[in-house]
């Protein structure tokens, strides 16, 4: 896998993003990660008036998931296409909104080869949770753009999540956390107030290798299969001695699920179900991003039985079951899945 250039030493606390990308990514990678950046400050401005902007709501069309578009779905669609639009290094722009990619239009000398880069992403994550305050997040991936239309057309976004080069996600809390790899190592940023823009507040993050919660809808517990059930049964009991009882956790907004197993451990699991047979979550711009972040941070990313960036994708929107967090707490959720641990007394 082909990450960004790594760098020379870890940032200090504080440091800027701009000053932070200068080392972290060469320029035209670093320029796209930057746009994506200045987007989601966008965005956390616009998730804050939401309610006194009139932002809240839907705008009456049906995205291509056949949900309901919220306005900010839109807002936060558009800041992105608008940011990428502006940066000669981005050939093209998939997003959970649109049905096709849009690719834009970039000159080039003859012959000469310029890095260019796509980038996939859901919007607003959780965007449901806007009219309620509850987190919501911006969710992205990096891929480089081959040389051939086919490789920026739709096929060039439909590849294994281990091709991207960066990933990470916004999370529009409290704070208004951002948090990158270049799949070497993950870095965490808060958005300062008074126009600092994003600062490094956690460097390095790495994700326990075992945590005390688990994170997944229970509401679905009839849809599930034996193993799943007996998983979950398994974390209920009483065995201080291997920290159970975990603790149940869930937001609903997958940034937030998957931001908390990240930095304190534990496990996220939107898993197939006899509803959802191939699950709920996207594999190009949610699942594929995520699974960069969590492997980087030695966590583990899985559908349930392979890692999810070793997924070859068949088409820009599919979904996939989708397993993150502490590695060994992936380990025991697989063991239940696949009937080889049926559960201690
Ligand atoms: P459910 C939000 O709608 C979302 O796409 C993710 O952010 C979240 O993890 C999941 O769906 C929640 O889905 O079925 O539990 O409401």
């Amino acid at each position: 896998m082909s990450t960004g250039q790594g760098c020379t030493g870890a940032a200090a606390p504080g440091t800027r993003l701009d000053e932070y990308l200068e080392g972290r990514f060469e320029s035209p990678l670093g320029a796209v990660v930057a746009a994506i950046a200045a987007a989601t400050a966008l965005i956390a401005e616009r998730v804050r008036e939401a309610p006194l902007a009139g932002l809240l709501g839907e705008t009456g069309e049906v995205n291509v998931q056949g949900e309901r578009v919220q306005r900010l779905d839109d807002v936060s669609n558009r800041a992105l296409q608008q940011a990428l639009s502006g940066v000669d290094a981005c050939a093209g722009y998939a997003s959970e909104e649109f049905e096709e990619p849009v690719l834009f239009e970039r000159a080039g000398a003859p012959g000469q080869r310029v890095q260019r880069y796509l980038v996939a992403a859901d919007p607003l994550d959780g965007s449901t949770n806007i009219d309620v305050n509850v987190s919501i997040g911006t969710i992205f991936g990096v891929w480089p753009a081959g040389s051939g239309d086919a490789e920026t057309g739709g096929s060039g976004f439909v590849r294994p999540g281990r091709e991207q080069v960066a990933a990470g996600y916004a999370l529009y809390g409290p704070g208004t956390t951002l948090v990158l790899t270049d799949g070497v190592s993950v870095d965490g940023f808060t958005l300062a107030t008074g126009g600092a823009g994003y600062l490094l507040s956690r460097p390095a993050i790495r994700c326990p290798a075992r945590g005390g919660t688990y994170s997944i809808n229970e509401g679905y517990f009839l849809r599930w299969p034996d193993g799943l059930r007996d998983w979950v049964r398994h974390l209920k009991a009483e065995d201080p001695g291997s920290g159970r009882p975990y603790s149940h956790r869930y937001v609903g907004s997958l940034v937030s699920d998957a931001h908390r197993s990240l930095v304190k451990g534990g496990i996220f699991a939107y898993p197939a179900d006899s509803a959802r047979p191939h699950g709920k979550l996207r594999l190009g711009y949610e699942a594929n991003p995520f699974a960069l972040v969590f492997e980087a941070a030695g966590g583990a990313a899985t559908d349930g039985a392979r890692p999810i960036l070793d997924i070859r994708p068949s088409e820009l929107h599919q979904r996939t079951p989708l397993v993150i967090g502490s590695r060994e707490d992936i380990e025991t959720y697989a063991g239940f899945l696949s009937g080889k641990e049926s559960g201690s007394p």
